[in-house]
């Protein structure tokens, strides 16, 4: 036979052979990734850009009419921000190049709005293409931020806006390069300059835009971009129903593709929905969007920002992190600092995997094939990942590590191209011989971060206990994260219980209540502490157990405890949110309310009164702060007695604690009347208020 015949055959047969004894990869399960969701998706970290003119007249949303002479960055490098996004891990940058009021950072051919009549550059500026161009200079991609409500526009609310629209959005979409993501606020109609006519307009958000012709626009202009929508059609991707920095625990990248999304779908998505559109956590380095220089104390601290990071990238989300550009046109210091130095923690966190020589096993193999094996979550390839046969419903993956390893960290991936799947699964350690769970959690989706309190252990096993369909795990991690130390936060509750708390999950406390300072001898905090109804005064410091570090000591100290309060007047339990302790959780007046607006208490008992003390609501929007009150105090809830009254100074800037004491006077009832706040309006609310005896 001809040699070369018999080698063709040869090859058939074994080729033929080895292939029908391949086992088939499983099929997909629901919707799945596009692949510009899944590119998208793999970015995890990305800069937000917020600048313009509210940036010079220190509002969140323009009207529409301020003076465009006001913008002149002196100081203005577009490279530098590109720099210290890229610095900072970010893998992007999304630019505000249109806000609310309709000013323009590009010399748009079509308004007169824009940096073409403005003194920057001498109306020669195109901060867009700074920074485009900046982007590709440092490898990073570009996205734009084109707000559909604008409030500058005399057409804004007919027909001819719409074209207007789609003309920046050609502009912004074609002049520009690759953008990868863009973003159309929901923020929508209202009050505005519109050309003049200083009106009210409303639109209907999901018909006026006719979002399907923007959106075949969009995407006939950037084939591989993302649409951000949240006041129209399903975009790509979703919000995630608050701007706090965090989304679900548990987070499906699907919703329904059409019918109404309620805030828990925006938060948690929604589990069997059937259109895949994950969410994006978007959040600012600051309470605002835009620069204030009020909010220089206010930065969000490394702790703060990691927490963020976990709660983002660590539970299926990507995160979008807001710098606000001071009037200069630079990226104030505090911040640079702060994301520089969180960036340099996630990626030292994540620098190596620990669990990157073990041996993995597991409970069921795909066809017992090596394609899918166990081995495939810790080979470092993105694309391969271990599956079970089909049928199969609860399994188990073992990791065998070649010596015992400290650990805080365990990040799980699945191989979302095919289906987001498990439902529910825990994470056991051996630890001296015995299984421990450490921790568990519902959903997996692209990207899970789990932390927990470091343990020493020699095998880690993740349990898949429900899943829709075969588990496909592409990756697990194992890390030993820094703890990060900062002094920790004090709190009392109303029962008298003292909790102490940090960012970080894993530091020890200690700490003392006669007033000396705490070392790693004294009393380890395990769990909320008894401290009676009188004064107490605490200080506590964290610890980190694997590098043996100290936090700064924190001091609080508390009056008498208030768990005889009564609110009188109100119903419900939510009132009591201003007696709790937590800082983090406050209570409004009811709408219907106007000025003035009184908070009357029983303590339940008489006392000698000397002060009191209120800390207002830290929320972005209509937290009602006090700017000015009264303080009455009473025997019998008839006869009041004014106490105190003036203004609290600076609250608006600086929503600190407001410690008012007075002369002492005996009382059992106090009453808060508010008669102004900081925004001019009938709102009311508080997050703590307190008093001071003796
Ligand atoms: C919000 C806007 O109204 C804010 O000003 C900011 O641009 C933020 C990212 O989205 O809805």
């Amino acid at each position: 036979m001809n040699p070369t015949f018999l080698a063709a055959i040869l090859f058939c047969f074994f080729t033929l052979g080895a292939a029908s004894a391949q086992v088939k990869p499983p099929a997909a399960f629901g919707p799945a990734p596009s692949e510009n969701q899944m590119r998208w998706q793999e970015m995890e970290y990305y800069a937000f850009i917020h600048f313009g003119l509210n940036t010079y007249t220190d509002q969140s949303w323009g009207f529409g009419n301020e003076d465009i002479n006001l913008f002149n960055p002196t100081k203005l490098d577009a490279r530098e921000w590109v720099r210290v996004c890229k610095e900072s891990g970010m893998k992007g940058v999304i630019l505000t190049a249109k806000h609310h009021s309709g000013f323009c950072l590009w010399p748009t051919k079509y308004s007169d709005y824009s940096v073409k009549n403005a003194p920057w550059k001498k109306g020669q500026g195109d901060l867009v293409r700074e920074v485009a161009d900046a982007c590709k200079e440092y490898g990073l991609k570009f996205g734009v931020y084109l707000s559909p409500w604008d409030r500058n526009r005399a057409d804004y609310g007919r027909p001819e806006y719409i074209t207007y629209f789609r003309n920046q959005l050609t502009e912004l979409l074609s002049q520009y390069g690759d953008v990868f993501e863009v973003w159309f606020d929901g923020a929508n109609g209202g009050t505005g300059y519109y050309g003049g006519a200083n009106e009210n307009r409303k639109i209907d958000a999901k018909t006026y835009y006719d979002w399907a012709n923007t959106y075949a626009l969009v995407r006939k202009l950037q084939p591989k971009i993302v649409i951000w929508n949240d006041g129209g059609d399903r975009g790509d991707l979703r919000w995630v129903g608050t701007e706090s920095g965090y989304v679900g625990e548990t987070n499906w990248s699907t919703l329904n593709a059409t019918g109404e999304v309620t805030w828990p779908m925006l938060h948690f998505g929604l589990e069997g929905g059937n259109a895949w559109v994950p969410a994006e956590v978007n959040t600012s380095i600051r309470p605002e969007w835009f620069y204030h220089p009020s909010e220089d104390g206010k930065v969000k601290t490394v702790p703060q920002l990691l927490d963020s990071y976990y709660a983002s990238v660590g539970r299926n989300a990507t995160f979008l992190l807001n710098f606000p550009i001071m009037p200069n046109g630079q990226i104030h210091p505090t911040d640079i600092k702060h994301a520089i130095e969180m960036g340099k923690v996630v990626k030292e966190t994540f620098a190596v995997n620990l669990a990157e020589n073990a041996r993995a096993t597991a409970s069921n193999t795909r066809g017992k094939s090596k394609s899918f094996s166990a081995q495939n979550v810790v080979d470092g390839q993105k694309d391969t990942y271990w599956a079970t046969n089909d049928n199969v419903q609860r399994s188990t993956l073992t990791l065998e590590l070649p010596k015992p390893t400290l650990f805080n960290r365990f990040l799980v991936q699945e191989h979302i191209q095919l289906g987001q799947r498990v439902r529910s699964f825990t994470v056991e350690a051996l630890v001296n011989n015995r299984w421990k769970e450490i921790s568990r959690g519902r959903t997996i989706g692209y990207k899970r971060i789990l932390r927990f309190p470091a343990v020493t252990a020699t095998k880690v096993r993740l349990r898949i206990t429900d899943t829709y369909a075969a588990p496909l795990i592409s990756s697990i991690g194992l890390y030993n994260a820094p703890l990060i130390l900062d002094a920790p936060l004090i709190t009392r509750n109303r029962q008298g219980e003292v909790q102490i708390a940090s960012a970080d999950v894993g530091p020890h406390f200690y700490y003392t209540l006669d007033g000396s300072t705490p070392t790693g001898k004294s009393a380890r905090f395990t769990g909320p502490v008894p401290t009676g109804d009188g004064k107490v005064e605490v200080k506590a410091i964290a610890f980190d157990p694997s590098t043996g570090k100290f936090s700064p000591v924190m001091q609080e100290k508390f009056d008498i405890c208030r768990k005889d309060w009564k609110i009188l007047d109100v119903t419900g339990n939510e009132p009591y949110n201003l007696l709790d302790g937590n800082p983090a959780t406050s209570w409004k007046q009811p709408g219907n309310k106007s000025l003035p607006i009184d908070l009357v208490i029983d303590l339940g008992s008489e006392k000698t009164l000397s002060g009191f003390k209120y800390f207002p609501d830290q929320g972005m929007w209509g937290p009602g702060v006090i700017a000015e009150y009264e303080f009455y105090v009473s025997t019998d809830n008839v006869e009041w007695k004014l106490a105190d009254k003036g203004e609290f100074s600076n609250i608006k800037n600086n929503r600190v604690w407001q410690i008012k004491p007075f002369a002492a006077t005996k009382g059992r009832y106090i009453k808060l009347r508010a008669l102004r706040n900081t925004d001019g309006n009938n709102e009311i609310g508080y997050a703590e208020v307190d008093v001071i005896t003796d």
